[in-house]
């Protein structure tokens, strides 16, 4: 059986897993309404793969034992300044994300929760995907500058993002 206080921090993450979804989706709609499609797709795929990843942090809870309590959400942003400002708060949101992870991580290990541990370890490999892509396109937006081609050629890019399993 969990803890009481593990249970409440991977409650805590399981919020904070909701939010990067609904962070997501908020981005994906922004980018609709600017006319980038493809950076629309990406936004929208990214907040369905956060939804999976809340939904392992309620599995896991509820398959050891623990009681899922759902928090309300903050509102996240809905007004951006174009794409780069976009991956430059996605980026420092995974990075957040990341130091959570480590945190919940630590946790466990003090408390000798191996399960938990192993449950974690996914977590904290996906995270170093998550940053890298993140920090990829940021990369390359900065590198397109104003220029109105790269961006539409960067759109098209992310527009082909296929959903996780497909
Ligand atoms: Fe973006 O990886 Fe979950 O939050």
């Amino acid at each position: 059986m969990i803890s009481h206080s593990l249970t409440d921090a991977l409650n805590e993450q399981l919020k904070q897993e909701l939010y990067s979804s609904y962070l997501y989706l908020q981005m994906s709609a922004y980018c609709e309404s600017q006319n980038l499609p493809g950076f629309a797709h990406w936004m929208r795929l990214q907040s369905e793969e956060e939804r999976g990843h809340a939904m392992k942090f309620y599995d896991h809870i509820l398959d050891r034992g623990g009681q899922v309590v759902l928090a309300s959400l903050p509102q996240p942003p809905s007004d951006y300044q174009g794409p780069i400002a976009i991956f430059e708060l996605a980026l420092g949101h995974e990075q957040e994300i990341t130091s959570l992870i480590e945190q919940l991580y630590r946790q466990a290990e003090a408390e000798q929760d191996h399960s938990t541990q192993v449950f974690l370890q996914w977590f904290i490999s996906e995270q170093v995907e998550e940053e890298k892509t993140a920090s990829t396109v940021l990369e390359t937006l900065r590198m397109a500058g104003d220029n109105k081609v790269a961006l539409l050629m960067i759109d098209r890019e992310l527009g082909a993002r296929a959903a996780a399993g497909a």
